[in-house]
């Protein structure tokens, strides 16, 4: 469909290693629907929703993505996976949710800013497009 192609032109266009709009959705110069904060992430709606429930789970670290995500990183890498099943089950996701990290171009990441995705309240395709 034509969202999922503006999603494919703007991950090909985006620009890794520089800071992003995250950055400013954390330290909220811009608004967000914030669902779940702490000293180490945040969680909020995702502005173009795919599906009935869609957030996203970002690190407060700026790391680019997961495929720059070091040893160091292992307990928040786990931190945010928790998260996301706190946040699921808070949203009622009750028959279940997918989990996804884009990477890179031909993930068709288009914010290096690492995030999960959080999507639920509709039955998921597999494989995904
Ligand atoms: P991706 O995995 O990098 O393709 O996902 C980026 C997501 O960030 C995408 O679903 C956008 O709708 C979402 N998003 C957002 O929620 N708020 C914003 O200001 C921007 C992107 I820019």
């Amino acid at each position: 469909c034509s969202a999922t192609q503006d999603e494919v032109t703007k991950a090909k266009l985006a620009q890794p290693n520089k800071p992003t709009i995250f950055s400013k959705i954390l330290d909220k110069t811009i608004p967000a629907d914030i669902l779940y904060e702490d000293e180490k992430c945040i969680a909020f709606s995702d502005v173009t929703p795919q599906a009935p429930v869609h957030f996203l789970v970002i690190p407060r670290k700026p790391i680019p993505g997961i495929s720059e995500a070091h040893q160091e990183d292992e307990q928040l890498l786990g931190h945010l996976l928790l998260v996301a099943k706190k946040v699921a089950l808070e949203k009622k996701l009750d028959n279940g949710y997918r989990l996804v990290i884009n990477n890179g171009p031909d993930g068709s990441q288009s914010v290096y800013h690492l995030h999960i995705h959080v999507l639920g309240g509709r039955q998921m395709e597999w494989p995904p497009g």
